[in-house]
């Protein structure tokens, strides 16, 4: 195969692990904390988990490792949405596994969860392992989103690890996958099967974070790759001065990686949808305070500018969301078939117009046309509006654009109004992972083994003190009940891990809040530059802003 020279060069990297693990595996101990609740609903939680409830937090130190030997025979399946870094979590616990006894077995599992349930399988060896070190992607064994949740599922895979001997399995992913690995693991507990379940955080969206879990790994490389390219266009912006950017950024609900490329790059705009949600703000609002700087920097003679959209933003707006839960209502069942059977969009649009209530019909009519074709052509198996493909950074400029026309015929603005269009997201998901990423997955995966080897099950592998170097970063595990509790999902009480989303009051959006009056009329961009892998450590090894500000190392 033909490798590129940071391919080579990366294979060579050395992850660095946390102080307490850098000893070799005959010196690790464990050091019991306190027994933990879940964040709350704790009846509840506790008599659903009756097996892995309430147990201790646990850190590891140097010291004589006291665990009970036994032959280790462990699978690993990636879940979800890629993220940097999964490779290394991977040859992490692979490193871990074969230093404790070279003849314990790693198993991946292919595809996802589903290849746990089919039993699709590889062995790991050395050579195997190595093509992978320090390299992006999921593509070592592939990823998947089936849900592993059901009764039916949890017997196949008990079967599956009965002929595989399988000791533990180790579940990466984000919020809902470690959800799942506490659900599996309770089962596999309550049935003696002797499998342990390990669970690892994972998700670039970076909302699987709490007071145990400082970040998701995947977080820090996608936003630093997304704001390399937000500053070039910066750059292209000033340069060029004839073009307003509106730049679509991943994260499915929380508005996390928007937040910190805003941090990275300092744009003139950038929409924060849990803002939005807490201000109940309309469609027409955003559009306004969006117009306000483009009005404000034309006034400066600057008709150019960069706005930052998160992708799950309009599921924030109120009012859209209203117009959302009307239109899947209105074309539930047949008449969908009723609906497609129409013969143009203005039969379509009376059908609309006739079935709305007046309120979501006034959303529904201010919105450009081509979002409003796109909100019926793209359903989900239920028949439901997929509003993750509205182009939102496309809604937005065109809202804009009308706004700052009906502005021109008022005499009230007088500048140029240009606008182009981005969406980041997959080019971020498979970089290579930044030197942070790749240290923090190693050592997530390494520590994972830990947990395993020391008996631990239901645990989440826990890596913190991320904002201080590596050799001070603090190893352990955390019970995954503590971070659950009791949410309404699909019309029933489930026990789930909380989703994280931005926090008005929290470090990072306080900066933003603080600087963006600022940056909505000057040119205050800021230039991240690329991901860089070898070089000054302040260069090379710098941690996210939003974990600097939360951490109070940036002021
Ligand atoms: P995870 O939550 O599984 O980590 O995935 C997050 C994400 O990357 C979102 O940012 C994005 O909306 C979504 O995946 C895209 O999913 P898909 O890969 O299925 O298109």
């Amino acid at each position: 195969m033909n490798l590129s020279p940071l391919q080579k060069a990366r294979y060579e990297y050395s992850p660095k692990l946390p102080g307490m693990l850098r000893n070799g595996i005959s010196d690790i101990c464990v050091k019991n904390g306190a027994p933990t609740e879940s964040v709350a609903d704790q009846d509840k939680i506790k008599a659903l988990f009756p097996n892995t409830y309430g147990k201790n937090e646990i850190t590891f130190e140097k010291g004589a490792n006291t665990s009970v030997a036994k032959k280790q025979v462990v699978g690993v399946i990636l879940s979800g949405g890629q993220a940097p870094g999964g490779h290394n979590v991977i040859c992490g616990l692979y490193d871990a596994i074969k230093a404790t006894d070279k003849s314990n077995v790693l198993l991946g599992f292919k595809g996802g969860p589903s290849g746990l349930i089919e039993d699709d399988f590889v062995e790991f060896d050395d050579e195997y392992i190595n093509a992978y070190r320090n390299t992006g992607g999921f593509d070592i064994i592939g990823s998947g989103r089936t849900k592993l949740e059901t009764e039916e599922q949890f017997k196949i895979v008990t079967e599956v690890a009965k002929k595989h001997g399988l000791t533990a399995i180790v579940i990466i992913g984000g919020d809902d996958s470690n959800t799942n690995a506490a659900v599996l693991a309770e089962y596999m507990a309550a049935h003696n099967t002797g499998v342990q379940v390990i669970g690892c955080p994972k998700t670039i969206d970076g909302d699987l974070k709490n007071e145990d879990i400082e970040a998701s790994f995947g977080f820090d490389t996608a936003t630093k790759t997304y704001s390399e390219v937000i500053g070039n266009i910066e750059r292209d912006a000033n340069s060029a001065k004839k073009y307003w950017h509106f730049v679509k950024v991943m994260g499915r609900s929380a508005s996390h990686v928007a937040l910190e490329c805003a941090l990275e790059t300092q744009p003139n705009i950038c929409l924060i949808g849990e803002e939005v949600a807490a201000k109940k703000m309309s469609l027409s609002a955003i559009a306004d305070y969006i117009a306000d700087s483009v009005a404000k920097r034309a006034a400066n003679g600057d008709n150019f500018g960069v706005a930052i959209i998160p992708e799950g933003i309009v599921e924030f707006v109120p009012e859209f969301s209203k117009l959302i839960a009307e239109i899947n209502e209105l074309l539930a069942g047949k008449k969908t078939d009723e609906f497609n059977a129409l013969p143009n969009w203005d039969a379509k649009y009376n059908f609309i117009k006739n079935g709305l209530t007046a309120e979501s019909f006034a959303v529904f009519d201010i919105l450009p046309q081509f979002v409003q074709q796109q909100l019926f052509l793209e359903r989900d198996p239920h028949g439901n509006v997929q509003v993750s493909l509205i182009e939102s950074e496309k809604l937005f400029s065109a809202l804009v654009k009308d706004k700052l026309a009906a502005r021109k015929a008022a005499g009230t603005y007088n500048g140029k109004f240009s606008a182009l269009h981005h969406f980041f997201g997959y080019e971020g998901r498979c970089a290579f992972p930044s030197n942070f990423d790749a240290d923090y997955c190693y050592s997530l995966g390494y520590n994972a083994f830990m947990l395993i080897q020391y008996g631990y099950t239901g645990y989440l592998s826990k890596v913190s003190n991320l904002s201080k170097p590596a050799d001070e970063w603090v190893a352990g595990g955390m019970p995954i009940t503590k971070m659950m509790n009791i949410e309404r999902r699909n019309g029933e009480d489930k026990p789930v891990i909380r989703k994280a989303l931005v926090e008005l009051d929290g470090a990072p959006f306080k900066y933003f809040e603080a600087h963006r009056e600022e940056w909505a009329v000057k040119t205050a961009y800021t230039y991240p530059g690329a991901i860089q892998y070898f070089g000054p450590s302040e260069v090379c090894d710098l941690t996210t802003r939003t974990l600097a500000l939360e951490k109070g190392m940036l002021k």
